[in-house]
């Protein structure tokens, strides 16, 4: 008998609040690649996954993987495990505990099905998004990258990512289910969406090097202040979204050094995060911020390092899967295009990808009050389960 997707709705928005608890601060939800607390997140999803009569393993880059035998073919669902700081508790966790519901719903299949936790989509700790997909398409990792601590990811990954790459061959495609993250489905009064495409991003890592000095008796025009120099520079970050029409541009990171009232900052270290529909433009707008950085890094005498960490282009959404996806949603399904990145923007590479959005309360999120009603999470366990019987 099949189980109603109400009662596993509940089951799977009682594991987010489960999982929500396994934080590295107290308080608030953080949860980094390759901590504890992804760790332990891991290994309740996994026991999970056992529950529901999957064989599970672990990648070589800490990726949970369940496995459904079915026939000699393999669908992928999946979504994130890690989070980012301070963050909502369904970004990510929803989209896995929603794959493996449906999985467990779903009648018997002609088809195997593999549902991924992926351990690290957000990127905090390593600054450069997508390590755990990215290692199953086989993207080059970053290996060279520290964390705050110093600490390299090479040395934080016990065994080759290699191990990691997953062999596209029989694979029929890659769904993801994930929170919208955006107020579209809400406006329009839709409890789900299907996605078009993916925006592009790219993160870059800026440093303004200017010369520490006392508070008290530098002059001020013979100050090279990197944090009024950085200032003045986001602020024209801030402005070339304003003006141009799809274009998002951030700083979401800022660090002054040394960082004492009563001396002059010396470095300033900056992210960068810029994204739009189109590639173009969104290549253009970060060129264009490089140059304004390096312009005012000149003015004011200071030194600048820029280091881009990420670019990914816009990514399609693959229309049979989506068509198939609409069906099983609803005839009036929504179609709208994705901000925010996913793991379907790496798993793309390897085979066709679509994705289903959840609508999520004022388009909140990466925000502890990131929410999501019951009978929405009850519809996308429900639509899964159909599409997942629809599949061939
Ligand atoms: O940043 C993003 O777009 C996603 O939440 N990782
Ligand atoms: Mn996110
Ligand atoms: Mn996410």
């Amino acid at each position: 008998m099949t189980m109603p997707a109400t009662d596993l709705a509940t089951t799977v928005l009682a594991r987010c609040d489960e999982l929500a608890g396994l934080t590295e601060e107290p308080g608030r939800l953080t949860r980094r690649y390759a901590t504890p607390a992804l760790r332990a997140a891991g290994d309740a999803v996994g026991g999970w996954m056992r529950e529901a009569g999957m064989t599970v393993r672990r990648d070589a880059v800490g990726n949970v993987i369940g496995r459904r035998e079915g026939g000699p073919r393999t669908l992928l669902l999946g979504s994130h495990l890690d989070t980012v700081v301070d963050a909502g508790r369904y970004d990510g966790a929803l989209g896995v505990l929603v794959a493996l519901a449906a999985v467990e719903r779903a009648a018997d299949l002609p088809y195997a099905v593999e549902v991924y936790g992926f351990a690290d989509e957000e990127g905090v700790r390593f600054g450069t998004a997508y390590l755990g997909s990215g290692a199953v398409v086989g993207a080059p990792l970053p290996l060279e990258r520290v964390d705050a601590d110093g600490v390299r990811l090479a040395d934080v990954l016990r065994t080759d990512p290699v191990d990691a790459r997953r062999d596209p061959a029989g694979l029929i495609g890659y769904v993801e289910v994930h929170i919208e993250q955006g107020p579209a489905l809400e406006e329009a009064g839709a409890p789900l969406g299907v996605v078009t495409a993916i925006a592009g991003q790219t993160r870059s890592t800026v440093a303004f090097h200017g010369r520490a000095g006392h508070a008290g008796t530098v002059p001020m025009d013979l100050r090279h202040d990197a944090l009024a120099g950085a200032a003045e520079w986001v602020g024209t970050v801030e402005a070339a979204g304003a003006e141009e029409a799809g274009l998002l541009a951030t700083v979401g990171e800022l660090t002054v050094e040394p960082g004492a009232s009563n001396v002059i900052p010396g470095r300033v270290n900056a992210s960068l995060d810029v994204r739009h529909a189109e590639d173009r433009a969104r290549r253009a707008a970060n060129e264009r911020l490089r140059a304004r950085a390096e312009e005012i890094a000149d003015a004011r005498g200071l030194r600048l390092q820029w280091q881009t960490v990420l670019d990914t282009v816009a990514v399609a959404c693959d229309p049979t899967l989506s068509d198939l996806l609409a069906r099983a949603a609803g005839p009036d399904v929504p179609r709208l295009a994705s901000g925010a990145g996913h793991d379907a923007v790496m798993m793309s590479r390897i085979a066709p990808a679509a994705m289903l959005f959840v609508r999520c309360a004022g388009g909140i999120s990466h925000h502890p009050a990131e929410s999501v009603a019951h009978d929405d999470v009850a519809a996308a366990i429900d639509a899964t389960t159909r599409f997942l019987e629809e599949v061939r």
